[in-house]
Parts: structure tokens; sequence; C-alpha cells
């Protein structure tokens, strides 16, 4: 695209999460106009924590937050998992991936595109677009664009509002996520591994402690949605302490902890990703099952690799049809091995890292380099 001519080609963002955020900062640094609308009153996330593993902060690099995103963010020493107490394995030592809170990547992120002058109008929720390039607010405002950006979620309005092919299964695991100080019983070196604790009978059950730097810790607590009581929020600390005596700590914590949110597995494939002049980006155009800790890396990877297919394409239309081209073959393997892994879990030795799970993470995202 020719960003030079006299006006900036202008975007509307729809949503201010993690994909809305990277995608502000990816078509700015294009030479863009950027807005971006809120619902919500404030622009913060109220999740826990989150991985970013390789390919996620390749592309935060290329969105100049990198840096900002890894001083607050901890380097795990392993990946260790525990069967019934029992030590299985001590996976990806040295591995090029970083823990965080989510509140923390999402303020950094914010902050950048700020910086650099994005409007985010909060209280804006958009209700619809049209593939002209225009969407409609609640209070019946309408804004114009060269391109809009569904990043509205897996419940994206933008999405449903147009006529998308959606292929969308559920899964029938769920979890519980929390935020935690960590506790000092915790403090030790040995505790800044992350910790996969699996337990199967009668049923699967499994916390995974994420030690998350800045002294917080994310829990996980997953299980069966079929199980009720181990898929409360706020969590039910006598159900998890029983199976987990020895993390009754932590469980205690958890179950204090305000803002927690439960969530079940979802996959959603929408096809194509744009229609006309309306783009979608993250869990509007492929949530992803959470196993592989892959989808708010993929969205922040696909939304720098839009602004790449801006630059280099003359025309919007064919920057989505190369954007789309060049990075939805691994965003859909990654749905799929990410469901794959959520799908056998009841049969799984723990979390195998394999080269195959590994070769998204270790990916060279278009438009990055290491
Ligand atoms: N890894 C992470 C995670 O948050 C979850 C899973 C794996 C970091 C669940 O949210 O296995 O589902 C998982």
């Amino acid at each position: 695209m020719n960003a030079s001519s006299s006006s900036a080609p202008h975007a509307e963002i729809v949503g201010a999460g993690f994909a809305g955020l990277a995608t502000a900062l990816s078509l700015t640094r294009e030479g863009w106009s950027v807005r971006v609308h809120e619902a919500a009153s404030e622009v913060r996330d109220f999740g826990a924590g989150i991985l970013i593993w390789r390919n996620g902060m390749l592309a935060l690099d290329a969105l100049g937050i990198g840096e900002a995103v890894r001083a607050h963010s901890h380097q795990p020493p392993f990946y260790e998992t525990r069967r019934n107490g029992e030590s299985m394995s001590l996976e990806l030592p040295d591995f090029p991936y970083w823990t965080m809170s989510r509140p923390n990547l999402h303020r950094t992120m914010a902050d950048a595109v700020t910086a650099v002058g994005v409007e985010v109008v909060t209280n804006s929720r958009i209700l619809s677009a049209t593939t002209d390039g225009t969407i409609t607010s609640e209070n019946g405002d309408t804004f114009s664009a060269d391109l809009v950006i569904g990043a509205d979620g897996a419940g994206s309005a933008v999405r449903d509002s147009l006529d998308f092919a959606q292929e969308r299964h559920r899964y029938k695991d769920g979890v519980a996520r929390l935020l935690i100080p960590r506790p000092d019983e915790f403090a030790g070196v040995e505790w800044d591994r992350i910790i996969d604790f699996w337990t199967f009978e009668p049923d699967v059950m499994r916390i995974l402690y994420v030690p998350c730097g800045m002294g917080q810790i994310y829990v996980g607590l997953m299980a069966e949605t079929s199980n009720e009581g181990a898929s409360r929020i706020p969590i039910d600390a006598e159900v998890w302490s029983e199976r987990f005596p020895l993390l009754a700590p932590l469980v205690e914590l958890a179950a204090q902890a305000d803002g927690g949110r439960h969530d079940s597995y979802q996959t959603r494939k929408v096809t194509p990703w744009s229609a006309g002049k309306v783009a979608l980006v993250g869990d509007a155009a492929n949530a992803m099952c959470p196993a592989m800790a892959q989808g708010a890396g993929m969205a922040i990877v696909n939304a720098h690799a839009l602004g790449v297919a801006l630059r280099e394409e003359t025309t919007i239309e064919g920057a989505l049809t190369l954007w789309e081209k060049r990075d939805r073959p691994m965003t859909d393997l990654t749905q799929d091995r990410s469901a794959f892994m959520a799908e056998s879990r009841s049969f799984a030795k723990g979390n195998q890292w394999s080269d195959t799970l590994l070769e998204t993470a270790l990916s060279i995202p278009t438009g990055t380099s290491l």
C-alpha cells in the first residue's frame, strides 16, 4: 500500500483485546490512522496468566514492544509434568518462551497503542459491520474506514453480522484461571518452573502452576465441565484441595482471588478471514483450545502479518488475500493440534512436547526474523 498519499488509509478496529491492540500497533507502523472501539468502560484485561512462545515474542519484537513485555515476564527453567504426584518429565530446558500475567501484557500493549496516538473509544459497543467498511454502534453511531477489523472475540458481532462460513466444535474440558500472589511456601527456585499436575481417577483433574514474574502465579484448574464441583467459579477449595493436598495453600489463595473466570474449550474456524473491507483477527476468526497456549500468540502473529501484507501489496484486497494465503495454514494447523491435545487429554500421559507440537512455537512469523 502506498501510505505516502495525501491522506493515510484509515482502520476502525473493533475490540481492544490482544488481537485488536496488536492490529492497531501493526497498522499504525505501516502509516495507517487507526481508531479502536472497546465495548467495556475500561481498557484492561481481567484474565489470569499467559504463555507467549517464541513465535509470539518475535511478533511482539516486530511491533516494538518485545523488550517491554519481557521486562515483566518470567522464563521458566523447565516444564515439569507430574502424574499423581510423581514427577514424569522435565521438558523444554532453556526453551524460548515467556510467562506473564495477562493484565501486564495487556497494559504494555495498551500503553504502546496510546503512545503512538491511537484513539481508543471505551463504552463503544459495535453491533454490526458492512463489507463496504462501515460499522454501527449500539448508540446508532456509524464509522467508516478503508478497513474494518473485527477483533471482538469468539462471540464476534462484527463476524456474525456478515455472511461467513463457520465451523464450530466444543470439547468436554474447561478451565478456571486465576492469578494469585506467590505464597512463601512456593518461593524456592524449584518453584520457578511450570508444573503441570495431573490426576486421572476417577476423572481428569489438573492444576497447571505457572510462575509469571512480578511475584504472581497463574493457576489453571482444568477438569471436564461435567464435573460440576471442579468447574465452579469461585473455585471450590475443598474439591481441589482434596485432589491436590500438596497444593492446598495455592488452592486457598485461588478460592479467595477475585476476577477468576471459567471457560470451556472450543474451536471456531471462519472462512475466509475477510469479506470486502472487513477482516477478522484473533478469536473472532480462529478461536482455539488453550492446550498449546497459542491463542493470543497466534492472534498477535496474525495481526502483525496483516500489516506486513498491507505494506507489500498495492491494494487492500490483494493484501487480505496474501495475508490469508500466507498465514492461515499455520493457524489452522495450530487449531487442529490444540484441539487434538485437548481431546486426547483423558488418555494422555500429561504434556509431551513433541517436535510436532513445538513447530508453531518455533516458527518464524511472517515479516520477523531471529
Ligand atoms: N497451557 C496453558 C493453559 O493456560 C492451558 C493449557 C495449557 C498455558 C489451559 O488454559 O492444557 O488447556 C491446557
